[in-house]
């Protein structure tokens, strides 16, 4: 397997993939874009991924983006490290199911926050979405809750689907939600947070 490339940038949904690849012992350079400098809007890494944001992986195939995608993808690609349930055909779509949530509902519900001129030119509006942020959160937390089967998100087993819970759920704090109802979540937060895995990818993401 050639070396990959993971684009990234710090405090993004990008260390949900940092987190896996580095689960999964891969070959891997983490290049930073500095969205302060608006990086991910430059020619170069336009070529390489039109959409403008993180994550990207380069592979040996093509450049790949989306969490959802490539954290199946390395999963699959690194069935040695067991980060996803790759032999039951049910449980792996329980494992899409939840991550697709983090990415179509709970991840878009975050960036109401910062990001309102996505769907509305009015300040107005933008500040009526930000207001609205905490309660959103609030009630995606409260779903994820729910579906933790507990230890991890699929149950006994690790997988993928932390690392990305990790990521977005490190989100609520700063969304003023109050997580004293999600016991689930929060231990699930400091289990994650002490796998030396993560602690690498927290130290290189920073
Ligand atoms: N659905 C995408 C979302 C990617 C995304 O929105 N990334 C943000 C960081 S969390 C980004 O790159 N934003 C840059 C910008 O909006 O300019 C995924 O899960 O990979």
């Amino acid at each position: 397997m050639a070396r990959w490339t993971l684009y990234t940038a710090p405090g993004t949904c990008a260390l949900a993939t940092h987190i896996a690849l580095r689960e999964a012992n891969a070959d891997v350079e983490i290049v930073r874009l500095d969205f302060g400098a608006n990086q991910q809007q430059s020619a170069a890494y336009l070529k390489l991924n039109p959409k403008g944001r993180v994550p990207a992986l380069a592979t040996e195939d093509g450049v790949l983006t989306e969490n959802v995608a490539l954290l199946a993808y390395i999963a699959q690609r690194h069935p040695q490290a067991q980060l996803a349930p790759l032999d039951d055909a049910f449980a792996f779509a329980k494992m899409q199911e939840f991550n697709s949530y983090l990415a179509s509902t709970m991840h878009v519900a975050h960036a109401h926050k910062r990001r309102g001129a996505r769907w509305a030119d009015d300040p107005a509006a933008h500040e009526s979405m930000r207001a609205k942020v905490p309660q959103t959160m609030t009630a995606c937390a409260a779903q994820i809750e729910s579906q933790i089967a507990g230890p991890w998100v699929l149950g006994e087993r690790y997988s993928v689907a932390d690392s990305y819970c990790f990521t977005i759920a490190s989100w609520l704090e700063g969304d003023a939600v109050d997580v004293s109802p999600f016991p689930r979540l929060l231990a699930l937060r400091e289990r994650v947070a002490a796998r030396p895995a993560v602690q690498r990818a927290l130290a290189e993401a920073a």
